[in-house]
């Protein structure tokens, strides 16, 4: 009992240190990293509201989604009582691994209040190995077909057993593993037809050379064609042999940081499900069509891929702040980016090369267009549900990612990065 007093007076003292500390800084995002074997030792705060009954449980059930390790659990009376929450808070001290602590915090943040931590965020773990990008796998579930009524597959159980099948193979997935194959059903290459043949006609006068010239080889060593969804393994076998890049497979949406993490690498987390066969034209979700279509071909340019690998190696330990600004600078290039080519304007966005109804639409007079600056563009705000009302078009593709490493290399860290191809790992150099 003694013992036990004595730990718990401990814990008192640090956690009182702890809020107080918080509180001079005045800081709500706080965390404390003990670095051993990639895990940390957190010390969280929270309160819940008192309407929301079964808060405690769901709150936990946080800890339980990530693994975390509950060394202390404890409720005090709260020594500032707010109104609509409960009159106790709750300390939690954990362990975790690194790669989750911010996720772990942001989700905390959606079921409990006045969420603090105790120290600052010094930097954000990333991946330093490439088998490290199994670690690399947060989902963000805005539109799941198991969640939102709005996604077409809500209301078809046959199409969300499929696609947790499929989610399947990327969660048991490691990389180096060769990717499972698929066999798809004859719906899905039906879905697969229409929209790979209404693209391909509109990509002679819609798509950049890039994309067109990738295209031809995709179709002749690659099993493009209309009656066949490529399989992943094949795919990244291509891609590796012309440009280093390789696929893994995904579940759905991952968080930027986790997406660009990867590319880092010059790996492509790419999705193995198909959109749902009632909205072939558009899906605001990636799907098998979204990568293989839009994004693959142009992963096969040299160019390109070196630009994708530099955007990846700047996103590194970025700041929330930073991450965000490369995700909105990748949004309008990568997947919406619009270039002149031959005195006229082309697409070598993947989000519109895998979208006839955005595809003729950001082309057509309805969205506005505007010349691409980065930093501009990384500040512009934008919305993933439905077509872009605004497009940056670049003089040319190479302008483009030139103008774009240029602006990645002015994002400042306490420290550099550099990919070492031998091993695929990141050296990571401290700046004096
Ligand atoms: N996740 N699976 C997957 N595929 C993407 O293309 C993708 C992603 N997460 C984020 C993302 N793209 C980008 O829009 C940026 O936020 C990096
Ligand atoms: N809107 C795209 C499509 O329909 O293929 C997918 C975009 C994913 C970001
Ligand atoms: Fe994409």
């Amino acid at each position: 009992v003694g013992r036990r007093q004595s730990l718990i007076e401990d814990a008192r003292k640090e956690r009182e240190a702890a809020a107080a500390a918080a509180e001079v800084a005045g800081l709500n995002e706080q965390i404390v990293f003990e670095e051993s074997d990639g895990k940390a030792l957190l010390s969280l705060f929270f309160s819940l509201r008192s309407s929301k009954s079964p808060a405690l449980s769901r709150t936990l059930k946080v800890f339980e989604t990530f693994e975390a390790k509950i060394h202390h659990l404890e409720t005090r009376p709260s020594r500032k009582p707010k109104d609509g929450l409960e009159d106790l808070e709750y300390y939690v001290q954990c362990e975790v691994h690194l790669s989750d602590v911010s996720t772990l915090v942001s989700s905390l943040k959606r079921s409990a209040e006045d969420v603090k931590t105790t120290k600052e965020v010094k930097f954000h773990w990333f991946p330093r190995k490439i088998a490290e990008l199994d670690r690399c796998h947060h989902l963000v579930t805005k539109y799941d077909p198991d969640l939102d009524p709005d996604h077409p597959g809500f209301t078809d159980p046959v199409y969300r057993k499929r696609r947790k099948m499929i989610g399947d193979i990327a969660f048991k997935y490691k990389q180096g593993e060769s990717i499972p194959r698929v066999e798809y059903t004859e719906e899905e290459i039906g879905t697969w037809r229409e929209v790979y043949s209404t693209l391909r006609d509109l990509y002679t006068t819609h798509a950049c050379s890039e994309h067109l010239e990738a295209f031809q080889l995709l179709e002749k060593h690659c099993g493009y064609s209309p009656d066949n969804i490529p399989q992943l393994e094949d795919v990244s076998r291509f891609l590796k042999e012309r440009t280093g890049f390789q696929l893994r497979p995904v579940a759905g949406l991952l968080s930027a940081r986790d997406f660009l993490a990867s590319l880092a690498f010059r790996v492509f987390q790419c999705t193995q499900y198909i959109r749902h066969a009632s909205s072939p034209m558009h899906s605001p979700e990636p799907d098998c069509v979204h990568e293989l279509l839009g994004h693959v071909p142009i992963l096969a340019d040299r160019t390109f891929a070196q630009f994708s690998q530099s955007i990846g190696l700047a996103s590194l330990g970025a700041s929330e702040e930073d991450i965000e600004k490369l995700s909105t600078l990748y949004w309008f290039t990568v997947e919406f980016g619009l270039c002149k080519q031959g005195g006229k304007i082309k697409a070598y966005g993947a989000g519109l090369l895998s979208s006839f109804g955005e595809l003729v639409h950001s082309l057509s007079d309805e969205p506005e267009r505007r010349e691409f600056d980065p930093d501009i563009v990384a500040v512009q705000p934008y919305q993933d549900q439905t077509y872009q009302s605004v497009y940056f078009v670049s003089e040319s593709f190479i302008v483009a990612t030139e103008k774009l490493r240029a602006y990645v290399t002015r994002i400042k860290r306490p420290f550099s990065v550099r990919f070492d191809p031998y091993t695929d790992g990141i050296e990571v150099l401290d700046n004096p």
